[in-house]
């Protein structure tokens, strides 16, 4: 890891402890799970609580038209080849629909009419992979918030859960990934229909992907089928909250 970076979580822990005292109490509450207390435990904690203290809600940089990236560069899958995937998408997705299951009162089945005609938000960010390229685009999609309000969270529920329509490799379960109930109430945090004023392109994730600003690309996940709230992840796939976390990457990949 490079000095610079290692000086500048040294920094944000120093900062933190002095703002520990104050905020101790909800990172308490944070922390009652044994899923979270691994987590807080290591590193990755560290880095996820340090930022957590210092910029809690705070928004992602968003940027004027001007900054929007001439092509919006596609990574991963850019075409899942899946048959259900191929005959959804040859018929302009009007079958397709988002589940929303698990521990909510009210699941839902939504067709992309329904939910363009919800509440949306606009939003020109920076996507950032962690292969170290950057792109910036214009986002258009309804606050999972808004989603969640509909369906009802119960209060067991500690993460959301996003089921994608792709395989890398054939077998392997299909991507997926996970945020906790901080970043699904971001009001950054969308579920986009809509790249750079036209319909989601098949290679950025068609009909539906997640944003979710302040994480590394990995965690915006394309092609989304369904989402599910739960308690924990550790029964999920390999456990671990998400596609590439199962293969070694952090589950919180804040920037
Ligand atoms: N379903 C799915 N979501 C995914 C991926 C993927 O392969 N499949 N790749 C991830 C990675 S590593 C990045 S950088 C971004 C790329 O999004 P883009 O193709 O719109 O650039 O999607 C993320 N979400
Ligand atoms: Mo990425």
């Amino acid at each position: 890891m490079s000095g610079l970076i290692w000086t500048r979580r040294q920094m944000l822990l120093r900062s933190s402890a002095a703002l520990g005292a104050l905020l101790l109490p909800g990172c308490d509450r944070l922390s009652v799970s044994p899923g979270f207390r691994r987590v807080l435990r290591g590193a990755e904690g560290l880095t996820m609580r340090t930022q957590r203290l210092l910029i809690g809600q705070s928004l992602a940089r968003e940027f004027p038209p001007s900054a929007i990236s001439a092509v919006f560069r596609s990574n991963g899958t850019r075409n899942p080849r899946n048959e259900e995937y191929q005959r959804l998408r040859s018929g302009g997705f009007e079958d397709w629909r988002l589940v929303v299951r698990g521990l909510v009162p009210r699941p839902l089945s939504l067709s992309l009419a329904e939910l363009r005609a919800l509440p949306a938000r606009t939003q020109i960010t920076r996507h950032d992979c962690v292969e170290g390229w950057s792109v910036i685009g214009k986002w258009q999609g309804v606050p999972l918030a808004v989603v969640l309000e509909r369906a009802g969270l119960r209060p067991e529920a500690r993460f959301i859960v996003f089921y994608c329509a792709d395989e890398l490799q054939r077998g392997d379960g299909g991507y997926y990934e996970s945020i906790d109930r901080v970043d699904a109430y971001h009001p950054q945090t969308i579920l986009a229909y809509a790249l750079n004023d036209e319909a989601l392109p098949v290679p950025n994730g068609a009909p539906l992907r997640l944003r979710v600003e302040r994480q590394l690309g990995y965690k915006q996940a394309k092609y989304l089928m369904g989402i599910e709230a739960v308690a924990g992840f550790a029964r999920i796939r390999g456990g671990r909250g998400g596609y590439w976390e199962d293969r070694g990457y952090e589950w919180y990949a804040g920037i």
